[in-house]
C-alpha cells in the first residue's frame, strides 16, 4: 500500500476481511472487522519492521533488550493507528464500510500480560523506545491466558480465565524458523578435553520456545521495533524418538511441561506461590531470550568477542534474572568462553531494576528445586556465589554479617535481587526515594563496594496514550493552547499551560472537558454495570492493584466515617462523593479479598440509605485492566495515592491520574515526592507520616491501641467495622489485624496513625473543591507539571546514563494526525 488515504484502508480491510477472514463486509460483525483491521496495521508494521531490522544492521547501532515477565499492553488498534498518523483515515474508512468505529476499538481484547505497574511500564517503555529510535527488542512469554477476568458474585472477587489469543492472534507473527530449544533437569557432567572443562549435559527434558512476534510502533517515526513473545511446544521428533526407545515417561514429560509452561501468567504479586511452575516460566522465558540474542549476534559478526559493546539487556525485576548464569552457561559451554572473559562480557551487557524493596517480594529459589531443575544453571550460581563471597571479604574483612547479608547463594536459597546487584553494571531504582532506599537501605553494603552502579530512573507514562488517546477533549485544549500538537513529541511542552492559570475562561473549559468525562464515564459505567453514578459529585478514585501497604481499606475506613457522621447530622453540609475502587486481589491473598468484600459491604450499606441519597455513592468496579483506566481516568477529579510511606517504590497510576487533571491526595511514598516538588503544597493534598517518621515509630515500639484509645471517631469506624453492614458479614478479621495482628504485625501499613491526618486532607480536598476556580487552577497546573513524568523521559535517562545509546528521532514525512 503506497499511501493510507481512508480508501486505501477501506480496500485493504475488505481484501482482508474476504481473505483471511472469509467474509463478506455483509456479514461481518465488530470481531471480523477488529481482525481485518488489525491484519491491514499488522502488514503496515511487518515492512516497517524489517525497514528497522536492516537499519540496525547497517548502522550497527548498540541495541536494547528489555527483558520482562510481564507487559500489560492492553489494546493495540487504536494505539497503532494513532502511532502511524492514521487514525482519522481507519475512522473514517469504518464508518464509510457501515459501522460505529469505536464498536471496532472496543471489541479488541486487552492484552493483559501483566498484573500491575511493572507489567504496565514495559509497555508504555516499548512505546517511547520505538518513538524515540532506540533499537529495541522486547522479550515475555505468550501466555496463552492473561491476567484473570474478575467477576464480583455476592461482593466477593471471582476469578475467570482471560482468553486474550481469540481475537489477540491477529497481532502475532509467528516466526517458527527462530525457535530455540530449553532444557530442564538430567545430569551434568565435566570433563577436560583438548586442554579445557567441557561440560556435558544429559537425560534432560526439553522444551521448544517458539517466538511469536508483535510489532511495535513508535509515534510519528517508521520505526517499527519487536516484542518477541515466546510460546512453548513439545518436541515433536525426539518425542517419537523416544516414544520409539520405551522412553514413555520423559515423552510424556515433554508434554505435559510444554502444556503448562506458557499457559498462564502468574496471578500473584508478591506473593508467590505455585514456586515450581514459575521458576520453570522464568528459565524458559530467559533461556529462549539469551539463545536468541547470542546466536543473531554471532550469525552477524562471527564471534561473541565484542557482544557487550553491541546490547545491553535491561532486566525487569529479578524475574528475568536468570538471564545473568543462562548467559555465562552459554558463553563458556557452547562458544568455549573462559570464566573471567565470560563474566566480563556479560556483567557489562546485564542491567537491573528494581521495582519493590518488599521482603515478600524479593524472590528467591531453595536449593531443593533449583539444583534438580537447572543442575548447570546451580554449578554457576554457586560459582558465582564464590567469587563475589571473595570480594565481600575482601572490602570487608571479618565482617560475618556482610557476608551473610549480600550472599547470593545462602542457607541452601538463591537470593535473586543479591545475583542482579553483584552481576550487573547498573542498578536503579524507580523512584528517586526508592532509589535512595536501595542505595542507603535494602543493597547499603553492595553499595558501598560499587557506588557508582547505583542509579534513579524515576518512572514515566506514554503520555501519548494516557492524555492524548484516552481524553481527546484536553488533548485538544492543549493543542490549542500550546499553538498546535509539539507536546506529543515534547512533553515538557505541557509546562506552557502553565500561562493560562489565571485565565478564567480557559479554566472554565478545563471544568466542562472534565465534566463531559464524567459524563461519559457514568454512560460507561450504567452500559457495563448498570450503575447511575452521580454526575454532580467529586469523582474520588483509587484504582491500583489490591495490596495492604497501598491502603485501599484507609480509603474504606474513611468511607465508613463520612458515612456515619453524614448519619449523625444529616443536613452535614458537603460537596458529594462518589467513592470509586478498581483492584484486583491476587487469587490467594486472603486480607486482600477481604478487602474488596468489605468495600462491596459498604457500598451496598450506603446506597441502601436514604440519607447518602444524591451525598454519597461508592463502587468497586470489576475487572479493573488497562482498557478500564482508560475510560476512568480521565473522568477522575481526586486520585488517591495513599501508600504506607516506604512502600511504594513508585506508582504510575498517579501520573496517569495527575496528567488528566486529578488533584492527588497522597502520601510522601514513591513518585509521589517527586510530584510534591513540582506542585507545592499548594497543588497537592498531602498527608501523612514519612517514610522516616514511620520507622522511628516503629522503632519505638509502635501501639496502635493509642490511636484507637485517643480517637473517638477512628474507634467508631474499627467498632463498626467489626460488627459489619446490613449483609450480616463481620470485618473483625480485619479489625483485629489491625489492633493486635493476626498472625502479623499489628497494623504493619500504620492505617490508624495515619487516619486523622487522611480525614483532614480529604476535608481540605472537599472545601476547595467548592471554590471552582482554585481548584480548576490546581488542575491546570497539575497537567502542566506533569510532562517530567512521561516515559519519552525516562527512556532518554535510561539511554544516557544506563545504555548508552543515542536516541533519535526518525520523522515520518507522511504523518498527519
Ligand atoms: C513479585 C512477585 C513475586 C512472586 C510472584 C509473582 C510476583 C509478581 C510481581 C512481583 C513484583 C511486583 C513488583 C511491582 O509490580 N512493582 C511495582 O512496579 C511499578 C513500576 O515500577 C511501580 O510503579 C510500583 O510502585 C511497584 O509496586
Amino acid at each position: 500500500m503506497a499511501s493510507y488515504s481512508k480508501q486505501a484502508l477501506a480496500d485493504a480491510i475488505y481484501s482482508k476481511l474476504r481473505l483471511n477472514c472469509g467474509r463478506e463486509l455483509c456479514e461481518a460483525n465488530a470481531s471480523h472487522m477488529f481482525r481485518a483491521c488489525a491484519l491491514v496495521l499488522r502488514d503496515i508494521l511487518a515492512e516497517r519492521n524489517l525497514d528497522t531490522q536492516n537499519w540496525v544492521r547497517e548502522t550497527m547501532s548498540r541495541q536494547v533488550h528489555y527483558m520482562s515477565m510481564e507487559f500489560l499492553l492492553g489494546r493495540s488498534l487504536m494505539k497503532n493507528a494513532f502511532n502511524l498518523g492514521i487514525l482519522d483515515a481507519l475512522t473514517e474508512a469504518l464508518s464509510d464500510m457501515g459501522f460505529h468505529p469505536s464498536d471496532i476499538f472496543e471489541t479488541e481484547p486487552d492484552a493483559g500480560l501483566g498484573n500491575g505497574g511493572l507489567g504496565r511500564l514495559a509497555a508504555c517503555y516499548m512505546d517511547s523506545m520505538a518513538t524515540l529510535g532506540i533499537p529495541a527488542t522486547g522479550y515475555s512469554i505468550c501466555y496463552e491466558l492473561g491476567a484473570f477476568r474478575q467477576k464480583i458474585v455476592n461482593g466477593e472477587q471471582t476469578e475467570l480465565p482471560d482468553d486474550w489469543l481469540n481475537l489477540g492472534e491477529a497481532w502475532l507473527i509467528p516466526k517458527p524458523d527462530e525457535t530455540e530449544e530449553v532444557r530442564f533437569g538430567g545430569t551434568v557432567d565435566q570433563r577436560w578435553e583438548d586442554g579445557r572443562l567441557r561440560v556435558f549435559h544429559t537425560g534432560y527434558v526439553s522444551v521448544l520456545a517458539v517466538p511469536r512476534d508483535m510489532a511495535v510502533s513508535g509515534y510519528g517515526t517508521r520505526q517499527v521495533n519487536t516484542l518477541r513473545l515466546w510460546d512453548a511446544k513439545a518436541p515433536v521428533s525426539i518425542d517419537m524418538s523416544l516414544f520409539s526407545k520405551g522412553e514413555y515417561l520423559k515423552a510424556s514429560e515433554q508434554n505435559a511441561m510444554a502444556a503448562v509452561i506458557a499457559k498462564v501468567l502468574y496471578p500473584a504479586d508478591h506473593h508467590p506461590e505455585g514456586k515450581a511452575l514459575r521458576l520453570k516460566q522464568q528459565y524458559f522465558f530467559v533461556s529462549a531470550t539469551a539463545q536468541s540474542i547470542l546466536r543473531r549476534h554471532y550469525n552477524e559478526f562471527g564471534t561473541l568477542r565484542d557482544f557487550h559493546l553491541r546490547h545491553v539487556i535491561q532486566i525487569n525485576d529479578t524475574h528475568p534474572a536468570l538471564a545473568i548464569p543462562e548467559l555465562m552457561r552459554i558463553f563458556m559451554d557452547d562458544y568455549g568462553f573462559g570464566w573471567d572473559e565470560a563474566w566480563r562480557i556479560v556483567s557489562n551487557t546485564v542491567a537491573y531494576t528494581n521495582h519493590t524493596v518488599l521482603p515478600e517480594a524479593l524472590e528467591h529459589w531453595s536449593q531443593d528445586l533449583m539444583e534438580p531443575l537447572l543442575p548447570r544453571i546451580w554449578n554457576i550460581l554457586c560459582e558465582i556465589n564464590n567469587r563475589y563471597g571473595a570480594q565481600v571479604s575482601a572490602f570487608y574483612p571479618g565482617d560475618g554479617d556482610k557476608l551473610r547479608d549480600t550472599a547470593i547463594v545462602w542457607n541452601r536459597e538463591v537470593r535473586m535481587a543479591n545475583l542482579c546487584v553483584a552481576a550487573c553494571f547498573s542498578v536503579n531504582g524507580v523512584s528517586a526515594m526508592h532509589s535512595d532506599i536501595l542505595r542507603n537501605q535494602l543493597f547499603r553494603d553492595a553499595a558501598a563496594m560499587a557506588p557508582d552502579k547505583f542509579k534513579n530512573v524515576t518512572n514515566g507514562i506514554d503520555h501519548r496514550r494516557w492524555l492524548a488517546q484516552v481524553n481527546p477533549g484536553m488533548d485538544a485544549l492543549v493543542r490549542e493552547l500550546t499553538g498546535n500538537d509539539g507536546y506529543l513529541l515534547e512533553p515538557q511542552r505541557l509546562r506552557e499551560l502553565e500561562r493560562f492559570s489565571s485565565d478564567g475562561a480557559v479554566l472554565e473549559r478545563l471544568e466542562k472537558i472534565k465534566a463531559q468525562n464524567k459524563e461519559s464515564f457514568a454512560r460507561y459505567a450504567r452500559r457495563e454495570w448498570g450503575f447511575a453514578l452521580n454526575t454532580g459529585a467529586i469523582f474520588d478514585v483509587q484504582a491500583k492493584r489490591l495490596h495492604e501497604y497501598k491502603r485501599q481499606l484507609l480509603n474504606a475506613m474513611h468511607i465508613l466515617h463520612l458515612y456515619l457522621t453524614l448519619k449523625d447530622n444529616p443536613n452535614m453540609d458537603f460537596h458529594p462523593r462518589v467513592f470509586l475502587f478498581g483492584a484486583k486481589a491476587a487469587p490467594a491473598y486472603q486480607t486482600a479479598k477481604e478487602i474488596i468484600r468489605l468495600i462491596s459491604s459498604l457500598s451496598a450499606q450506603i446506597a441502601a440509605d436514604p440519607v447518602c441519597k444524591d451525598r454519597l455513592q461508592v463502587f468497586f468496579l470489576p475487572n479493573y485492566r488497562v482498557s478500564l483506566a482508560e475510560a476512568l481516568i480521565p473522568a477522575s477529579e481526586i486520585s488517591e495515592q495513599i501508600s504506607a510511606a516506604g512502600k511504594e517504590a513508585s506508582g504510575t497510576g498517579n501520573m496517569k491520574f495527575m496528567m488528566n487533571g486529578a488533584v492527588t491526595i497522597g502520601t510522601l511514598d514513591g513518585a509521589n515526592v517527586e510530584m510534591h516538588q513540582l506542585l507545592g503544597d499548594e497543588n497537592m493534598f498531602l498527608f501523612g507520616l514519612t517514610a522516616k517518621e514511620a520507622e522511628a515509630l516503629r522503632a519505638a515500639g509502635y501501639n496502635p491501641r493509642e490511636y484507637y484509645d485517643r480517637n473517638p471517631a477512628l474507634r467508631r469506624v474499627l467498632e463498626e467495622m467489626a460488627k459489619g453492614f446490613g449483609d450480616g458479614v463481620s470485618y473483625a478479621h480485619l479489625t483485629e489485624r489491625l489492633l493486635t495482628g493476626a498472625h502479623c504485625l499489628p497494623d504493619e501499613f500504620f492505617l490508624l496513625p495515619d487516619f486523622e491526618p487522611y480525614r483532614r486532607a480529604q476535608e481540605r480536598a472537599g472545601e476547595v473543591y467548592r471554590d471552582r476556580d482554585a481548584w480548576n487552577r490546581m488542575s491546570l497546573l497539575n497537567i502542566a507539571r506533569s510532562g517530567g513524568f512521561a516515559a519519552d523521559r525516562s527512556i532518554g535517562d535510561y539511554a544516557r546514563e544506563i545504555w548508552s545509546v543515542p536516541y533519535r528521532k526518525f520523522p515520518d514525512p507522511n504523518h498527519s494526525r
